[in-house]
C-alpha cells in the first residue's frame, strides 16, 4: 500500500474544518470491554488472589495448565539483577545513561516543589507541606508496547518523589517475560515486579488482595482494558492520565534536511496505526521534498505499514502563510510533541502555549527526549497540553495546607469566621471561633 499523505493549505476556506476533523480522536468506549471490565473488577474485589489467577492464567495464557499460586507471578531481586547482568553491555549501559539523566532532571523538578510556609505580624503560621504518596502501582504494558524506557519515565519519578513502594505489574502473554523490561525496573529502584497485567491487575493494585497491597495511585499506559479499569476505578486510588496516541508536530522553516523531518514523522507514525505526524511549513518546495523523502525512506522502514496507515490516515503536510501562523495552528492543535525545527527556534518557542513537550531546532529529534534526554516521555494526548502537564515528580506528591493560628490571630478571625458561619446557618462552626475569643 502506498503512502498517500494529505497536502493542505492553511489559506483554503476550509482549512479549519479541514484541521479540525484531522484531530478529532475520540477513544472508543466498546460495551463489550466495559461490561467485561466491570465483571473483572467486580470478581477481584470479592475473590481476590483466586481471581486475579484465574484470570491471569486465562488471559496470559500461562503454560503448564497455569500458576498454582500467586507466588508464581512474584519476580524476585536476584531476577531482576540477573535480567540486567545478562543484557549486553551496550545495552546496559544505555539504560543506565537513560536512567542517570531521568534521574537529574526529575531531582530539578523536585527542588521547585518544596513546600513554603510564612508567618503574619500577629505570629499566625501558614504554610503547604509536600509530601509523597505512600505506595504506587505501575502498568507496563507487555507484547510489543513494553517499552523498557516507560519503566525508567514511571518508577524514576516516583522515586525521586521520595515513594517508599513502586509496585510493577507486567503481564507475560505466554508466560514469556520481556528481560530489558526486567532490567529497566532494576535500574529504576521498582521495589516489587508482579507478572500480571489487564483489568484484573488493576483491579488488584486498587483493592488490594492478600498477596498484594492496594496502592495509593496507578500510572502508566495499557490497552483499551487497562484504560477501562483505570477510569473505574480513579476514585478509589488516584490515576494518572489515559492516554491516546502518540502525536508529533513538526514547525519547520525548510532550513532542515527533510529526510530528518521525514524520519522525525515516521518515528510517531511507527508506534501506532491511529499515531498523529504533522508538519506545518511556510514552503512549499520545502513540503515537496518532505514528501519525496517519505517515499524514498519509508520502504526502508520495518513498520512501514503502521507508519503507512498512520500517515494516510491522520497525518498532514500543511503549507501555512508564515512561522508566526505556524505557531498560532501549533496552539490550537496543543500536540503531544512540537518540533521547532527552524533556524532560530527560540523566537517562535516563546510563541507556544500548549505543547505536552517542544523540541527545539534541528538536531533536537523528539526521538531523543523519548529515551534520554531526561525529561518525561509520558505527554498529554489528544489535545489535553490545553490542561495538563507531562508525567513529573509532582504526580507522586501531594499537598497538605499548614495552619497554626496565634492566640492574637484567633481574636481577629474568629470574628470574621462567626460573622460568616452565622451568615451560612452555622452555629457550631461560629461558637467554635468565638469560644476562642477573649471575652475581655
Ligand atoms: N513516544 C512515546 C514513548 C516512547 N517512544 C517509548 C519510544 N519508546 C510516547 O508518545
Ligand atoms: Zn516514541
Amino acid at each position: 500500500m502506498a503512502v498517500r499523505i494529505r497536502k493542505l493549505d492553511s489559506t483554503a476556506p476550509d482549512f479549519r474544518q479541514t484541521l479540525d476533523a484531522l484531530l478529532a480522536f475520540e477513544a472508543e468506549t466498546d460495551d463489550a470491554i466495559e461490561a467485561s471490565v466491570a465483571k473483572i473488577l467486580a470478581e477481584v474485589k470479592h475473590r481476590g488472589d483466586v481471581a486475579v489467577l484465574e484470570y491471569t492464567n486465562r488471559f496470559d495464557r500461562i503454560p503448564n495448565g497455569g500458576a498454582t499460586s500467586m507466588a508464581a507471578f512474584d519476580v524476585k531481586q536476584a531476577e531482576l539483577d540477573a535480567a540486567l547482568a545478562a543484557l549486553p553491555e551496550a545495552q546496559r549501559a544505555a539504560l543506565r545513561t537513560a536512567a542517570g539523566r531521568i534521574r537529574v532532571f526529575h531531582e530539578r523538578q523536585k527542588q521547585e516543589l518544596n513546600g513554603f510556609t510564612f508567618t503574619e505580624p500577629d505570629g499566625t503560621v501558614l504554610g503547604q507541606r509536600v509530601t509523597p504518596l505512600d505506595r504506587v502501582g505501575i502498568y507496563v504494558p507487555g507484547g510489543k508496547a513494553a517499552y523498557p524506557s516507560s519503566v525508567l519515565m514511571n518508577a524514576i519519578p516516583a522515586q525521586v518523589a521520595g515513594v517508599q513502594e513502586i509496585v510493577m505489574v507486567v503481564p507475560t502473554p505466554d508466560g514469556v517475560k520481556n528481560q530489558m523490561v526486567l532490567a529497566a525496573a532494576a535500574i529504576a529502584g521498582v521495589t516489587r515486579v508482579i507478572t500480571i497485567g489487564g483489568a484484573q491487575a488493576v483491579g488488584a493494585l486498587a483493592y488490594g488482595t492478600e498477596t498484594i497491597p492496594a496502592v495509593d495511585k496507578i500510572v502508566g499506559p495499557g490497552n483499551a482494558y487497562v484504560a477501562a479499569a483505570k477510569r473505574r476505578v480513579f476514585g478509589t486510588v488516584g490515576i494518572d492520565m489515559i492516554a491516546g496516541p502518540s502525536e508529533i508536530l513538526v514547525l519547520c522553516d525548510g532550513t532542515t534536511d527533510p529526510d530528518w523531518v521525514a524520519m522525525d514523522l515516521f518515528s510517531q507514525a511507527e508506534h501506532d496505526e491511529l499515531a498523529q505526524a504533522i508538519l506545518l511549513c511556510p514552503d512549499a518546495d520545502y513540503i515537496a521534498r518532505v514528501e519525496a523523502s517519505i517515499h524514498k525512506l519509508l520502504p526502508t522502514m520495518p513498520r512501514a505499514a503502521t507508519i503507512t496507515t498512520s500517515l494516510s490516515d491522520r497525518g498532514a503536510l500543511v503549507k501555512v502563510r508564515d512561522m508566526v501562523e505556524a505557531c498560532d495552528i501549533a496552539n490550537a492543535i496543543a500536540a503531544e510533541h512540537l518540533e521547532i525545527s527552524a533556524e532560530e527556534p527560540l523566537q517562535w518557542a516563546d510563541r507556544i502555549r500548549h505543547a505536552g513537550a517542544m523540541f527545539l531546532g534541528r538536531f533536537s529529534s523528539e526521538s531523543l527526549g523519548d529515551y534520554c534526554c531526561g525529561p518525561n516521555h509520558v505527554l498529554p494526548t489528544s489535545r489535553t497540553a490545553r490542561f495538563s502537564s507531562p508525567l513529573g515528580v509532582y504526580d507522586f506528591q501531594k499537598r497538605s495546607s499548614v495552619i497554626q493560628v496565634s492566640e492574637q490571630g484567633a481574636q481577629t478571625l474568629g470574628k470574621v469566621a462567626a460573622e460568616l458561619a452565622y451568615g451560612e446557618g452555622l452555629q457550631a462552626h461560629a461558637r467554635s471561633a468565638e469560644l476562642r475569643l477573649k471575652t475581655s
